[in-house]
């Protein structure tokens, strides 16, 4: 059961989107309690096929012009591949932030083609380095979903401070709700009253209960009652909000290991996915941080925000293959729409296919 990812990928995005976006509904005002969001900025996209896939594009515009413009830029009229091209190349993908492990693994898989004399001239280049980028993006995602279908599916989320963690939330109750799904927003960030209300404001636009307590509450206190309540009131998404902790901070990252045990222990198998939030324009730190997370919390899901801010969007690659976690959205914008359920093949015609 594909919850997260498309359902079926090879249906088109045209069907998808379909599904998925109301189009009676007045798009400026929030949506009241009884209906998803729908949002008007992205109408300059049309909701068919090929406007989807243009928003994808279209947010991921600075990656490409730095990635694959500069790709196309130093391919250009050249008709051998020297230690040169190689080398400008390296610098290319590193600067990307593909990382230094993956430049080092597309570089390698390049260097033994033309060993082999299987790649001849820069053209045959670009079009292996797409495909091998592909491969490393094509990870197995397997979704956790509960052993009793009456039991909630709980997704709890963290990540460092302003990653966009409670803005993916709201993003993720709306794609919920749009399916006609019960979802309750649980705030166990506790340590900012605006935290709270930013998190309350998402449940009414998009029509989701939202289980609170005052700041400075116990995070796992909150998260226990928010789960008598879901089993009780058989709610079929639970999204649990945390806040934003740095990874190097060893008594916050115990106090989520916390919220984790003590949602366990009130339904055993949950949380069921645990999603780690990272903004693309943090760089190279966002592998660090995916490295502390996955040790304290074992994630079963990544979230990249900010695509469309950074021109580092190779981020995606360099995450993929370092860690075996699937990327479950990526976010190319603030609108309800620009959380995208993340989908290799598309982003690899995205920031290649001119
Ligand atoms: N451009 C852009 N902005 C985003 C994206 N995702 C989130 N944001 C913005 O990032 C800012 C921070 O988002 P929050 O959701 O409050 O982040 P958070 O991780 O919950 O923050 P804390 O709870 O303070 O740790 C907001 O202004 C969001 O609108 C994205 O994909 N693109
Ligand atoms: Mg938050």
């Amino acid at each position: 059961m594909a919850i997260f990812r498309r359902k079926n990928q090879q249906k088109s995005s045209a069907a998808f989107e379909e599904a998925e976006t109301p189009r009676s509904r007045d798009s400026e005002s929030p949506a009241g309690p009884d209906g998803p969001v729908h949002c008007e900025e992205n109408k300059k996209f049309d909701n068919n096929e090929e406007g989807v896939f243009k928003r994808l594009r279209h947010g991921l515009t600075k990656t490409r012009s730095s990635f694959t413009g500069r790709i196309d830029s130093l391919f250009a009229g050249k008709k051998e591949i020297t230690e040169s091209l190689m080398d400008e190349l390296e610098e290319i993908l590193f600067t990307s932030d593909i990382g230094v492990a993956t430049t080092q693994r597309l570089l390698d898989a390049v260097r033994e083609k033309m060993t082999r004399k299987a790649l001849k001239n820069p053209q045959k280049l670009k079009e292996m380095l797409r495909d091998h980028i592909l491969s490393l993006l094509n990870q197995d995602s397997v979704e956790h979903t509960p052993s009793n279908a009456e039991d909630p599916l709980v997704i709890m989320v963290a990540g460092v401070n302003g990653v966009g963690k409670t803005t993916s939330i709201g993003k993720i109750a709306n794609r919920f709700r749009r399916e006609g799904k019960t979802v309750m927003l649980v705030a166990a960030d506790t340590f900012r009253a605006a935290a709270v209300e930013q998190l309350t404001i998402w449940g009414e636009r998009v029509g989701a209960t939202v289980v609170k307590q005052g700041t400075g509450a116990d995070p796992s206190a909150v998260a226990f009652d928010a789960m008598t309540a879901a089993i009780s009131r058989k709610i079929d998404v639970v999204l649990v909000d945390t806040a934003g902790r740095l990874h190097t901070q060893t008594n916050l990252m115990e106090e989520l290991q916390k919220v984790n045990r003590v949602i366990g222990r009130k339904l055993p198998g949950a949380p069921h996915e645990v999603w780690l939030v990272l903004d693309a324009t943090t760089g190279q730190n966002a592998i660090s941080q995916a490295e502390a997370f996955q040790k304290a919390l074992g994630l079963t899901g990544i979230i990249l925000t900010k695509l469309d801010g950074t021109a580092k969007g190779g981020i995606v690659i360099g995450i993929s293959s370092e860690f075996q976690i699937p990327i479950r959205f990526i976010g190319i914008g603030e609108q309800a729409d620009d959380l995208r359920p993340f989908d290799p093949g598309e982003f690899v015609r995205a920031i290649f296919d001119g």
